[in-house]
């Protein structure tokens, strides 16, 4: 029976990508009220300027690649399942930057960036271009619906059932390059622990609920994930 590993992502993974974090330093939520741009009520609100918001993080992914650490991910998936194991990828970051380093079965529990959904209907296109404020839904003709398949504060966390049962699946937890300071994500080590799995933080520095890991090494992902993956 091969070793079931459950990994957690967040900004951090993708920082050395270029991508910005969100509570660091500079970070996106230093530079925009989240509640304008990342709630249904901004949405409401202003939809041209929630959409404004997510095409510039869109051209700021057409942009970027994949670092060390998301290719060690991917090369640890692959190794897992050569054993017999498994690795259950679940990211807090709406970039495909995992999938570009050839990870599989990534599992976005706040949405992807890179996918417009309408926001009467739900229905999902992949899309890379920027989101029109006066497009029609091919699938349910609304007008001016176009948002971002993006979870946003309020929303539910998408795949929960999904993240249970790979938690009482995993013999280990690591979670890399998140604060833990959104719900119900941040919470998923508290569960994991509940469950008796072992688990550990990859981080630049102390994350809001590093008390709660067994054991934890910290420095940029681009270096430390690589490394505890060999
Ligand atoms: C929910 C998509 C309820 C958007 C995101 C009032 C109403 C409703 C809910 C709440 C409420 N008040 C509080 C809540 C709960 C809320 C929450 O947790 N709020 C926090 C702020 C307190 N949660 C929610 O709203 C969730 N939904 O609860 O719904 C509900 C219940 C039932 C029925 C219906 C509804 C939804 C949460 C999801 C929100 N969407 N993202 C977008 O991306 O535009 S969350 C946002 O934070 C980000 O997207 C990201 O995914 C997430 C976590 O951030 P991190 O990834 O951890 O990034 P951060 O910058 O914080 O940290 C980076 C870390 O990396 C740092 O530790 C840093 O040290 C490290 N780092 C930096 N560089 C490197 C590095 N590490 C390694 N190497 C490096 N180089």
């Amino acid at each position: 029976m091969g070793l079931n590993v459950f990994v957690l992502t967040g900004a951090g993974v993708s920082a050395e990508s270029g991508l910005g974090t969100f509570r660091d330093e500079g970070g996106v939520w230093t530079q925009y009220d989240l509640a304008e741009v990342a709630t249904p009520e901004g949405f409401a609100r202003d939809p041209a300027k929630v959409r404004a918001f997510y095409n510039a993080r869109r051209e700021n992914l057409a942009g970027a690649a994949p670092n060390p650490a998301h290719v060690a991910l991917a090369r640890l998936q692959r190794e897992l399942a050569a054993r017999g194991g498994g690795l259950f990828l679940c990211t807090q970051n709406v970039d495909d930057l995992h999938e570009k380093a050839g990870s599989t079965e990534v599992v976005h529990i706040h949405g992807e960036l890179a996918v417009t959904r309408c926001h009467a209907c739900e229905a999902t296109r992949s899309d890379t271009g920027p989101l029109d404020g006066e497009a029609i839904c091919e699938a349910c003709g609304a007008a001016g619906m176009a948002r971002p398949h993006v979870v946003w504060f309020g929303e539910m966390t998408l795949f929960l059932d999904e993240i249970t049962d790979a938690l009482h699946a995993a013999d280990l937890f690591v979670a890399i390059g998140t604060s833990g300071s959104v719900y119900p994500a941040a919470g998923f080590v508290s569960e994991a622990r509940a469950l008796g799995v072992r688990t550990c933080e990859l981080n630049l520095e102390p994350s809001d609920n590093a008390w709660a890991f067994d054991e934890s090494f910290y420095g940029p992902a681009g270096e430390v994930v690589p490394a505890w993956v060999e």
